[in-house]
């Protein structure tokens, strides 16, 4: 059997290498060719713990190959971005691009799967779209040549796709039932978690509740810790008693919600709902809100200093990772330099080598090392908890106003 998957990122290039390292033949295709001879040469184009000899193990002995074009295959799977637009609107032009170029391709009996995160009903509009174009095929298994669709939704962690790969539950959503039960056995090639069975449409939801819970529940914590705040109240020994409560469990606040899945999905509800999804809204907003509140309060600090240096701690979306996308404390940087007087803000970021564009173009930002930054500082803003920046020496801290987002120095 052949497996083609389309769109070789973080979520594509390990799933088809998954897939190979299990026995069946897999064809790659991205339309950056770079990634491509990266690939094709067993190198991974990005940073995750522990992929890389898994790649160039399936790469070395021809079960995974890469290429630009899409070719025959007798199961595809769909993984390419789908942006949000400023608007309020999901793209999903990319996933009917890579429709037109399967349909092409079918012969009738094959399976096609959707991985990208998707609006409801996604799935079923490419099955149209598929359709349309071939009206020689059918999704009627009683009316001649058939093509099967289903929607499974990737879950993986960044930093723990390795393990999560395999051991995750996955749910499988049928466009009919038969193409879910396809669905479940090319899965259960390679994942040993629970495969789920429902609906195209429920599945894509399942995704988006997913991320929106958990957007939900920060935006909790991020609302306590601005109302603790305003009280007197330290928001982390707040949530650590309420938690030993055996119904209740508070994440954890921060400078902002960011990475391209939490702060995202949720849109995509409030976009096919918008009258309806009032929590899920605002919880966003509350999200979105917190790097403002932060940036505030630094500002007002600021001004008991003639020409305040700054020292920035972490710009990554979270912590221990690398991954600078839809980054709260990467903003707040970015702002703080433009909004508070003759300020100098010292970044520390061990997770990368060199600065980012967007904070390189103000001349009031420089990249330092953690101990330096510090001693020079007259305000020290803790905004990710890298390990770190856990275990300095807290005599470095006396005499310095802090601002601790993660509560990590308490
Ligand atoms: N955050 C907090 N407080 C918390 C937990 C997280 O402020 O208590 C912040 C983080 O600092 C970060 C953001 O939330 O800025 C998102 O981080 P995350 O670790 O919650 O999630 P992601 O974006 O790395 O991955 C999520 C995961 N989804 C869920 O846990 C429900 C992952 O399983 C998904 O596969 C992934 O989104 C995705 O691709 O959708």
């Amino acid at each position: 059997e052949t497996v083609s998957v389309i769109g070789l990122g973080y979520i594509g290039l390990p799933t088809a290498a998954f897939i190979a390292a299990h026995g069946s033949k897999v064809i790659g295709v991205d339309l950056n060719e770079s990634f491509v001879e990266r690939i094709n040469a067993g190198k991974v184009p990005f940073y995750e713990p522990d992929f890389g000899e898994l790649l160039s193990g399936v790469v070395a002995n021809g079960q995974l190959i890469a290429q630009t074009a899409t070719p025959h295959a007798d199961a595809y799977i769909v993984a390419v971005p789908t942006p949000f637009k400023d608007n309020y609107e999901v793209d999903t032009k990319y996933i009917q691009a890579a429709g037109s170029k399967i349909a092409e391709q079918l012969k009738g009996g094959e399976l096609i799967v959707l991985e990208s995160t998707s609006p409801p009903g996604t799935t079923e509009k490419l099955a149209e779209l598929i359709l349309a174009e071939r009206p020689d095929l059918t999704l009627d298994e009683g009316k001649g040549n058939t093509v099967h669709f289903a929607h499974c939704p990737e879950r993986v962690l960044p930093g723990r796709i390795m393990a999560e790969m395999s051991e995750n539950d996955r749910v499988i959503g049928g466009v009919t039932p038969r193409a879910a039960e396809l669905a479940r056995d090319l899965y259960a090639t390679f994942c040993n978690g629970e495969l789920l069975l429902t609906d195209a449409k429920t599945a894509e939801m399942a995704k988006l509740t997913e991320n929106s819970f958990r957007d939900v529940n920060i935006a909790f914590a991020n609302e306590l810790s601005i109302i603790a705040e305003r009280l007197g109240i330290d928001v982390w020994e707040l949530i650590e008693l309420a938690n030993h409560h055996p119904r209740v469990n508070i994440l954890q606040p921060g400078p902002g919600v960011g990475g391209h899945c939490i702060a995202v999905d949720p849109w995509f509800i409030v976009s096919a709902a918008p009258d309806e999804a009032r929590l899920i809204r605002t919880a966003r907003e509350v999200n979105d809100g917190k790097p403002v509140h932060v940036l505030d309060k630094v500002e007002a600090l600021a001004q008991r200093f003639k020409a305040p240096v700054v020292a920035a701690l972490g710009i990554a979306f979270k912590a221990n990772i690398d991954d600078l996308r839809e980054s709260p404390s990467l903003n707040i940087v970015d702002q703080l330099a433009d909004h508070v007087k003759d300020v100098d803000v010292r970044v520390v970021e061990p997770n990368v080598e060199a600065l980012p564009e967007q904070l390189t173009r103000h001349a009031n930002i420089t990249k330092q090392d953690l101990e330096g930054a510090i001693r020079e500082a007259d305000i020290v803003l803790l905004l990710v908890d890298h390990d770190q920046f856990k275990n300095i020496d807290r005599d470095l801290l006396n005499e310095k106003v802090i601002v601790d987002t993660k509560g990590v120095w308490r």
